[in-house]
């Protein structure tokens, strides 16, 4: 269950390209060199406390009562009560103000607040993007450089910095410093891809497809027959999306292009723009053709998380674009979901299909939390994500608590079947409520947690699967400073309309045929030419090392 818990936390499609590295040795030195002294004018009293304020060391970092701070982030929590958050205020004494909100709505207050100077202390989750860290840390000093009260107050996070290869400099910024916390996660390679119901294949007596016609065949049985077994021969959805995470640019894949919401892909080992592509238009209007005939949710472009989750749990979807079938069946540890990744589909012209890589199986999000200018003693706030970095804690973040449901043994972390428990326990201590999803802990890689009977690993079987046709991970990357307002806003504008032009040729609200030229032009006119430049050039000189051995390693 671990892996796939932790995986789930990549929820949002935003992430896709958010984590990277920069060049290497010569930013640590500038980081030396221009390094502020904000840590350096605390003053340490004879009861160890920093600033007449916290504690330098132990537990707790302050006294009860004494200090609070606030912390925004986008969370889907319907109660608020998260089982580890009081954890870690109980060990640190420290009062959390959390300010949660739904994701859409957290990213509409989060531009707000920071224009009008109203922000948390913290801001953590989903909805800070690498751009933010250049305009509201490098460029307006708004977010706080850590690297010095990391290095003074946070061992734990220090040592992910020193010990974990690639951490610091993922995380450094153009001007040198560390304006986040770095989330040091397993990742699968593959993200998102489209799950397909093998009961109903069963059910239908039809054979796994392998192309995009035989696909097609298959869709059309899931809706014209009793597929789902209820009786009722009309309730079946063919194809669905999870809503906040469509992904619909990775499926021309079948014809030869997958992309990222920005339209970025790779290609041959180059990085290249691709949502101006024949092969992205083929796919766009094999899409359309399945739309128009009933074969995809007619509320795919319009449905939230809730809605495609209550479909999923009634057995409605015979395939549907996501993360991992527990988003919408659960099953228990033992179980085998009946569902399987669709193959890379191979299309009348594409012999050769391809997959987005969202990772090479480990990913460094450089924007997960940050601390703001209006905190008061970052040390503190600084000591209470240390003490989330804890090992144990971060354990228990993520599987509950210790010596309740997780034990620590010789050979490793065992976690006790859930099943065994009341369902008010696997409510409470279910990985959402454990602590805000979106923020991040300590996971240190290539852990495993031991479960009896074992999770099966639906993650692990969807990379296996698609691994000959994955399209390479595109090179992360920071924006010049120079450019990183104009380039964030060229890159918005070629996102969203990308979005707001594939639903409608797919639902047939517009016509992809007469209108292609058109928006070729306008993706032109957004300065498309000048962003992939810039993504070239900023690629180039990131090029992560591990690349080159895994290629040679294969
Ligand atoms: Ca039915």
């Amino acid at each position: 269950m671990k892996r796939k818990q932790l995986m789930a936390l990549l929820l949002c499609g935003v992430m896709a390209a958010s984590f990277g590295l920069t060049a290497c040795g010569e930013k640590k030195e500038a980081s030396q060199e221009t390094a502020e002294a904000n840590a350096e004018g605390d003053t340490v009293d004879e009861d160890g406390k920093v600033n007449g304020v916290f504690y330098e060391k132990g537990l707790p970092v302050v006294d009860e009562g004494t200090y609070t701070f606030s912390i925004f982030v986008d969370d889907s929590s319907s109660t608020g009560e998260f089982y580890m958050l009081e954890q870690i205020k109980k060990q640190t004494g420290i009062d959390v103000d959390l300010q949660y909100f739904p994701y859409e709505v957290a990213q509409e207050k989060f531009s707000l607040a920071l224009s009008a100077g109203d922000y948390a202390d913290c801001i953590g989750g989903w909805c800070l993007k690498p751009s933010d860290i250049l305009k509201y840390g490098v460029n307006q000093k708004i977010f706080v450089p850590l690297e010095d009260y990391i290095e003074k107050y946070a061992p734990n996070i220090q040592q992910l910095l020193d010990e974990v290869e690639g951490v610091r400099e993922a995380v450094t910024a153009p001007d040198g410093h560390i304006y986040s916390i770095p989330y040091v996660l397993d990742a699968p390679k593959v993200d998102y891809s489209i799950g397909i119901n093998t009961r109903w294949l069963e059910n239908l007596g039809l054979e796994m497809p392998t192309t995009t016609e035989e696909y097609y065949e298959v869709l059309k049985a899931f809706k014209e027959q009793d597929a789902n077994g209820n009786g009722d021969p009309n309730d079946e959805i063919p194809l669905s999306f999870d809503p906040n995470n469509k992904h619909i640019n990775y499926l021309p894949g079948y014809f030869g292009i997958s992309c990222d919401n920005n339209g970025m892909t790779m290609k041959d080992g180059e990085l290249m723009f691709g949502a101006n592509t024949e092969e992205f238009k083929e796919g766009i209007k094999y899409l359309n053709k399945l739309y128009s005939e009933g074969l995809i949710d007619p509320e795919a472009f319009t449905q939230d998380l809730s809605q495609w989750k209550a479909k999923g749990g009634q057995d409605l979807f015979g395939s549907t674009m996501m993360y991992g079938s527990g988003d919408f069946m659960p099953y228990n540890a033992g179980e085998i979901p009946d569902w399987l990744p669709l193959p890379i589909l191979k299309s009348e012209n594409c012999d050769n299909p391809v997959w987005f890589q969202d990772s090479n199986g480990t990913s460094v999000l450089k924007n997960q939390v940050v601390i703001t200018n209006n905190a008061k003693d970052v040390g503190a706030i600084i000591r209470f994500w240390d003490t989330v970095y804890d090992y144990d804690n971060s354990i228990q973040i993520i599987n509950g608590p210790l010596d309740d449901v997780v034990f620590k043994e010789e050979d490793g972390y065992h976690k006790i079947d859930m099943t065994t428990r009341s369902e008010e326990d696997q409510e409470k201590y279910s990985w959402a409520n454990l602590f805000p999803q979106s923020l991040p802990h300590n996971i240190p890689l290539g852990f495993k947690l031991i479960e009896e009977p074992a999770t099966y690993q639906e993650k692990d079987v969807q990379d296996e699967a698609y691994k000959d046709n994955l399209t390479g991970t595109i090179p992360p990357y920071w924006m010049p400073l120079d450019q990183a307002d104009t380039m964030a806003e060229i890159e918005t504008a070629i996102r969203d309309y990308i979005e707001q032009k594939t639903a409608e040729w797919i639902a047939g609200q517009a016509d992809i045929d007469a209108e292609w030229d058109d928006y070729c032009k306008q993706l032109e006119a957004f300065g498309l030419e000048d962003y992939v430049a810039m993504r070239k050039e900023t690629a180039a000189t990131a090029a992560p090392a591990e690349t080159a051995e895994e290629e040679k390693a294969e």
